[in-house]
């Protein structure tokens, strides 16, 4: 039998996101162990906020050309506190999100088994959270277009330019269609802020209903402002499936959602380029989290599920059943108690991850 390995680039970053990343690395050669035909080989690359203030650099210059000889990116997390967040990220997952095509972020959303909401309807209707935010990726207030003039005294002017183009949006228009397509549900809500940024927001609506006339009958839609979205995802949590919003609302909205779900150390994004003309990259949404950094009891399942996310795309179809298992594996350790202390319990990230693997083998 012939067997793939993929080449994966391992950018752990800074922080838990060294601790998650070996711990994901650890359970995806035990998942391709277990399954055959299929292996993974690493190739580690240490960009990151320490090397930054020892060399004054995150990446090479040909750090992308060195990117696409991979068939994915497997990122841990990026932010340091002796370095300002600004640089840290437009270091690293910005510039590689552009460089690489990578237009659509994909955050699905649910309450795993035995995981606590925090909400006590959510933890009795456990089923009615079951949501992908589809997030806009290359554009809107993350275009990184602006400036500051007339010094930075008292006289300072900032401008940060919210980008978008018709391109921009009618492909991840059309993306969320598609998803909202293969959901149980068929629903997709479409977020804005278009009654007060009337430029920009107001081409979204443009955009939106023109691709929505092509899935009449097929998907229902709405529409809502961020500011009463946020109500809604706590109130009638039942009523929404697919979403797409900016990359600004998307990534707020993400987080609320991995809260309202138990935690943000259980969530996962899958940062796509559908073209497949370059390799899409896979992180957990949580950051760096310095306060608990190396003392081993950060959350892997946020990882674990990004590398569930990760064997399904590269596996075109194939895989699906190898990342359900996966799924499973996670689900059943948390069912069993073995948990990090944001999920309610008292395990290590050794230990939440030896007990996936040991799941993985069963
Ligand atoms: N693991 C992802 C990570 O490090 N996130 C930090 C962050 O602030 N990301 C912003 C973004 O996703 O745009």
């Amino acid at each position: 039998m012939s067997s793939t390995t993929y080449k994966i680039a391992a950018i752990p970053g800074d922080g838990i996101g060294v601790d998650i990343t070996d711990a994901a690395s650890q359970v995806l050669n035990t998942l391709a162990q277990a399954h055959g035909g299929f292996s993974f080989d690493f190739m580690t690359f240490d960009w990151s906020s320490k090397k930054y203030l020892e060399r004054g650099w995150y990446m090479p210059e040909d750090g992308m050309a060195q990117l696409k000889k991979h068939d994915a990116i497997y990122f841990g997390a990026v932010g340091w506190p002796d370095v300002p967040d600004h640089i840290s990220l437009w270091s690293l997952i910005l510039p590689i999100r552009t460089s690489m095509n990578q237009y659509v972020n994909v955050r699905p959303t649910r309450i795993l088994k035995s995981v606590t909401a925090p909400l006590a309807q959510l933890q009795k209707n456990r089923k009615d959270l079951d949501w992908v935010i589809i997030r806009e990726n290359s554009e809107g207030e993350y275009a990184g277009q602006g400036g500051i003039t007339h010094g930075h005294g008292p006289n300072a002017i900032a401008t940060e330019l919210a980008i978008f183009t018709r391109v921009g949006i009618e492909r991840i228009m059309r993306f969320a269609f598609e998803t909202a397509k293969l959901r149980p549900r068929k629903k997709l809500t479409m977020v804005t802020k278009s009654n007060a940024q009337r430029h920009g927001m107001v081409l979204w609506d443009k955009v939106f209903y023109e691709v929505a006339k092509e899935y009449e009958g097929v998907v229902e839609w709405d529409k809502m402002l961020v500011d009463a979205m946020t109500v809604r995802m706590v109130n009638k949590p039942e009523s929404m499936d697919t979403i797409v919003a900016t990359n600004l609302h998307a990534d707020i909205l993400s987080d609320l959602a991995a809260a309202l779900a138990g935690s943000i150390g259980i969530a996962p994004s899958s940062n796509l380029d559908p073209t497949r003309s370059c390799p899409s990259m896979f992180e957990p949404i949580h950051g760096s989290a310095p306060d608990i950094a190396g003392k081993g009891i950060a959350n892997p399942v946020g990882a674990f599920w990004s590398a569930a996310e990760m064997v399904r795309w590269l596996g075109k179809g194939d895989l699906d059943k190898t990342a359900d298992q996966l799924m499973e594996a996670i689900e059943n350790v948390s069912e069993n108690g073995i948990r990090t202390r944001d999920m309610g319990g008292e395990s290590s990230t050794k230990e939440v991850t030896d007990a996936v693997c040991k799941e993985i083998e069963a």
